[in-house]
C-alpha cells in the first residue's frame, strides 16, 4: 500500500513535470483516524514532498517496527510512555530546532507536561492528546438499563452485573493492556500504575467475570461500529468515540452516541512526533512536524479528528464547539482524577503480556 502511493504519486509527477531527478518523500507511520482529510496533500503542495503515508492502532505494533531496526520511517508517533522508554533505548535523534520555526506557536504549559518523556523536549513535539474513557450509544444502554441510569462511572463496563445486561447490544474493549489494566486497577480502588503482581492479579480476575460479556478486542474497529449501532459501549480513545458520534449523526441513522470520562478517573496521554535516528530523510521529517505544528493545520487537524493539538496559536481556529466540549478539554475538577503511565521494567512487561493473553482469551 504505502509502495503504491509512492509510485502512484512518482509517476504523477514524472508525467506533469517531465522531473528527472528523485522526489523527496517522508515516510510517515501515525495512528489510524488521526489527521484530517486534506492535511497530507496540502503538505505535498506545499513543499512538494511526498507523504508515504501508513498507519497502526497499538504502540506494540509501531514498537515491534521500531525495534526491529532500520523500519524505514521518517516520523512516528508514539504515547508518552513508550516514548520515553523508547528514547532510553536510543532510537530517536534529537530534533534541530532551526528546522522547526514552528516551535513557537507551541502551548508551553502542555510541552512541559510532555517533558516528563523527553526531558527538555529535545526528541518529540506533542501531536494530540486525550483520555480513554467509554464510548456508548445513548439509546440502547437507555433501553436496558432505563431511562435514568446515569452512565458516569467504570462499572458500566467492569461490574459483572451490568455488562451482562449490554451484552447483547456488544460490548467492545480496546486490545490494550496499557489502557485496560490501570482502569480495572483503579475501579478496584487500588493504583492504576501498580506493578504489583497480586495487584494486577485482582485486576485479571475481575476482567475474568466479565469476559462472557465482551463482543470483542479491537483498538480501531469500534469507531465504525459504534456509529453505525453494531455495537454499544466501547472502551475507547475521547476523539475516536466523538469521531464515531459524529459520523453516525452525520449518516442521519437515528444513531446517538456519547462519550464519558469516568468519575473514577481516566488515563490521561499524549502522542509524540519523533524521528527515528536511522529515518532515511530527516529533512523531510522536519519540514512535516514543522508543518503539523503550524496553526491553520493543527486547527484543521483537531476539528477533524477531535483530539485537542499542542498547537496554542491553533485555538484561534477551531470551531467553538469543539473548544468548548468538556470531553475534548476535560476541566481542572475531571482532571484531578487523571493517571498518566510510566515505562514498565521488562520483569513486568513479562509480566503483563502473559496476564494480558489471560484477559483476551480466558486461558
Ligand atoms: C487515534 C488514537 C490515538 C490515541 N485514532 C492513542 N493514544
Amino acid at each position: 500500500m504505502r509502495t503504491m502511493l509512492t509510485t502512484t504519486a512518482l509517476v504523477a509527477l514524472a508525467s506533469t513535470t517531465g522531473l528527472a531527478q528523485a522526489q523527496q518523500v517522508v515516510n510517515v507511520y501515525n495512528w489510524s483516524d488521526y489527521i484530517a482529510e486534506e492535511t497530507l496533500e496540502q503538505f505535498t503542495a506545499e513543499t512538494g514532498i511526498t507523504v508515504n503515508y501508513d498507519v497502526y492502532d497499538s504502540n506494540d505494533t509501531l514498537e515491534a517496527r521500531m525495534l526491529g531496526g532500520s523500519s524505514g520511517f521518517d516520523v512516528v508517533v508514539p504515547t508518552g510512555n513508550y516514548l520515553q522508554r523508547q528514547i532510553a533505548a536510543g532510537i530517536y535523534q534529537p530534533l534541530n530546532r532551526e528546522l522547526l520555526p514552528n516551535w513557537s506557536n507551541l502551548d508551553e504549559h502542555l510541552m512541559g507536561l510532555a517533558s516528563s518523556f523527553d526531558e527538555g523536549n529535545e526528541h518529540a513535539v506533542v501531536y494530540m492528546w486525550g483520555t480513554t474513557g467509554i464510548g456508548y450509544n445513548t439509546a440502547a444502554v437507555a433501553e436496558r438499563l432505563g431511562e435514568d441510569y446515569v452512565v458516569d462511572s467504570w462499572s458500566l463496563v467492569f461490574d459483572p452485573e451490568i455488562a451482562s445486561q449490554l451484552a447483547d447490544c456488544g460490548i467492545a474493549f480496546l486490545d490494550d493492556h496499557t489502557e485496560i489494566l490501570p482502569a480495572a486497577l483503579r475501579y478496584l480502588g487500588l493504583d492504576p500504575l501498580s506493578t504489583d503482581e497480586a495487584d494486577l492479579e485482582q485486576a485479571v480476575a475481575m476482567l475474568d467475570t466479565i469476559r462472557p460479556s465482551l463482543r470483542y478486542f479491537h483498538s480501531s474497529q469500534y469507531i465504525s461500529d459504534l456509529a453505525n449501532g453494531e455495537i454499544c459501549v466501547a472502551v475507547g480513545w475521547s476523539g475516536d468515540v466523538l469521531q464515531a458520534a459524529a459520523r453516525a449523526e452525520e449518516a442521519g441513522t437515528g444513531v446517538e452516541v456519547a462519550y464519558v470520562i469516568p468519575k473514577e478517573g481516566a488515563n490521561l496521554w499524549f502522542d509524540m512526533m519523533a524521528i527515528p535516528a536511522d529515518a532515511p530523510n530527516p529533512e523531510a521529517a522536519h519540514a512535516f512536524i514543522n508543518f503539523m505544528m503550524d496553526a491553520h493545520v493543527a486547527a484543521a487537524n483537531t476539528n477533524y479528528v477531535a483530539y485537542p493539538n499542542a498547537v496554542a496559536a491553533s485555538n484561534e481556529f477551531i470551531d467553538e464547539e469543539v473548544l468548548n466540549d468538556p470531553t475534548i478539554y476535560p476541566p481542572a475538577e475531571t482532571q484531578a482524577n487523571f493517571w498518566t503511565l510510566r515505562p514498565h521494567d521488562s520483569r513486568t512487561d513479562r509480566l503483563i503480556t502473559r496476564l494480558w493473553t489471560r484477559v483476551r482469551t480466558g486461558q
